[in-house]
């Protein structure tokens, strides 16, 4: 009989259509899953993110099974759970009779290196390395792309568009138009109304008992103990037509867009289910190409999303494999403050921050512009250690894992590489934020002052930035307009911003 290989399935490797499960069940071949320590403890989750993890992991060793696969799955409580991977495996193969471990390449460099390390040490069990056919480019991909050239983004995504012929006429892009971002963008007044969205309604119960016997430490709060997240390819499918159906067609115009009066707008809320494979990125950009062809969609939001996926999140991805390790450890402003202590509670006076932080602790999840525009942006002007800003990160999102995390906080969000990721800090003052959302009119501070007890204090600290950060900013061409205003600045003025920033920085946790 042919030996036993065990196959090793990660949370966040939710793929029915993998290769692995192409072929009839074979008693030859197992498939492990596992519940660990090592995985719910290297940050501080949102609840809603283990148990929406859990929900998925234990709904596709199910579906497994039921197709006559054999299935192994370990949950978190079980005795005989020795809480990481490589201890489990050991035991599980034992068990099972295995000779061989294979696994799909983990998205995290954290664990590609424990598991190559696991390979090297491992000399009775064979073990292998797959692909986890997820992504549209190789680890690899960019760096070949680039060589040692400075990635850009708009180079990249071209060069996709036209390879996977996305939105394509010939080596043309349709409408002989690259980039419509002139067209989006525009802030939100109330119209038209996003159709209503109920979301999913897992209970999930039980497994929020395993996780508080266990002493999981999380963050955020659920409503009741369902679950709003898909849980398997099926429903996010679901929620993939629902956003083709009902969002696409405003999503370019209201993508920078916030409001007091929606969390979500035209936003797909996929990323849960992108990252955790259950749906394929490709098929979503075919999904949202296929609305503009039937004339469901125009061009500019169908460009502008599928830019998000074909575009950003694989770039992301190739500038984490390009990066590590040493991206994890940039601090180009050499940035030390704490992080607020309302990040972890959202009590905080200022309005964008209460609803953004808020949001985020109730839902695990606020779109791009509130994680980048109005908290990333606040940790930014005040000076925050990124380690801290990646942390809460980190945790707090549904979407969170640290290929795509780390390279959009310390990258993009906090300029920590310096300008790898971004060509410049994405700071902004109340400005940009009143004009964008409504969160201002109700807000404790007022948006038109830079000094004093009602100032908002991302005005005087958007301004302290930039003096703070002269040296290392005034020479980037994309700072200009900023340093034009900074240059007319009096030196009086200039006074009055630092020692009232001071005041800002001294009182933080109160503000
Ligand atoms: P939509 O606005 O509907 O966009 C569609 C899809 O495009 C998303 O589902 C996502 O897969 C992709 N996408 C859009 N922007 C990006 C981007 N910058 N990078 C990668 N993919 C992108 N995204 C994560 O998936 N995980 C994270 O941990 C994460 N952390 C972030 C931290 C910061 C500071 C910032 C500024 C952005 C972060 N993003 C992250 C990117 C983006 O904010 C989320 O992907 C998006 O808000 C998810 O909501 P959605 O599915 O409704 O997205
Ligand atoms: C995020 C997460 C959590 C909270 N728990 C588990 C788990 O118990 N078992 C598991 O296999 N995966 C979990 N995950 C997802 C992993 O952290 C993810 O696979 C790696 O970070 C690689 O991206
Ligand atoms: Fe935020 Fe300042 Fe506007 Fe208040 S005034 S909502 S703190 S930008």
């Amino acid at each position: 009989m042919k030996p036993t290989t065990l196959h090793l399935i990660l949370g966040d490797q939710l793929n029915p259509a993998h290769s692995w499960f192409a072929a009839p069940p074979a008693q030859t071949d197992v498939y492990c899953m596992m519940e660990i320590r090592s995985e719910t403890d290297y940050a501080r989750h949102h609840i809603q993110k283990v148990s929406a993890i859990f929900l998925g992991m234990r709904t596709f060793a199910e579906e497994l099974a039921a197709k006559g696969f054999r299935v192994i799955y370990l949950k978190l409580n079980d005795a005989n759970n020795q809480q990481n991977f490589a201890a489990n495996l050991v035991q599980v193969a034992s068990e099972c009779g295995a000779d061989t471990i294979k696994y799909q390449e983990p998205d995290e460099y954290r664990l590609a290196k424990d598991f190559e390390a696991f390979a090297k040490a491992s000399h009775v069990l064979k073990v292998e390395a797959c692909s986890s056919e997820h992504f549209i480019c190789s680890r690899e991909y960019m760096a070949n792309f680039f060589g040692p050239k400075k990635p850009l983004m708009e180079n990249f995504y071209r060069a996709l568009r036209k390879e996977h012929g996305l939105l394509m006429v010939g080596q043309k892009p349709v409408q002989d138009q690259w980039n419509f971002d002139h067209d989006n963008r525009k802030p939100w007044k109330g119209d038209p109304q996003p159709a209503a969205y109920d979301g999913f309604s897992h209970d999930v119960a039980d497994i929020i008992q395993d996780i508080e016997k266990a002493g999981v430490a999380t963050m955020g709060t659920m409503d009741g103990k369902n679950s709003p997240w898909p849980k398997n390819s099926d429903e996010a499918l679901q929620l993939l037509h629902f956003f083709v159906s009902n969002y696409l067609q405003h999503f370019g115009t209201y993508e920078d867009a916030m409001s007091v009066k929606n969390k979500y707008l035209f936003h797909s809320r996929l990323s849960f289910a992108l990252n955790t494979k259950m749906l394929n990125p490709l098929a979503v950009c075919k999904a949202a190409e296929a609305a503009y062809y039937e004339g469901k969609a125009d061009i500019q939001h169908v460009e502008g999303f599928i830019r998000q996926i074909l575009g950003w999140r694989e770039y992301m991805r190739g500038m984490y494999w390009r990066q590590m390790p040493s991206f994890a450890s940039t601090n180009f402003f050499e940035h030390k403050a704490a992080l607020p202590t309302w990040y972890w509670d959202g009590k905080t006076k200022m309005n964008c921050l209460s609803h953004s932080i808020g949001q985020s602790l109730t839902d695990a999840y606020a779109h791009h512009i509130q994680r980048l525009m109005v908290i990333g942006n606040f940790a930014l002007l005040l000076g925050v250690d990124p380690d801290e800003v990646d942390a809460w990160y980190l945790g707090v999102y549904i979407d969170a894992y640290e290929w795509v995390e780390i390279t959009n906080t310390r990258g993009m969000s906090q300029f920590a590489d310096g300008g790898i990721v971004a060509t410049k800090p994405y700071v902004a003052s109340a400005n940009y934020i009143n004009k964008m959302s409504d969160y201002c009119k109700g807000c404790h501070y007022s948006k038109d002052e830079r000094v004093g007890e009602s100032a908002c204090p991302f005005n005087t600290l958007y301004w302290d930035f930039l003096i703070r950060h002269e040296a290392k900013l005034a020479k980037n061409p994309r700072m200009g307009n900023s340093y034009l205003g900074l240059r007319k600045m009096s030196e009086e003025n200039r006074a009055l911003v630092q020692e009232w920033a001071a005041v800002i920085k001294k009182s933080a946790d109160s503000l």
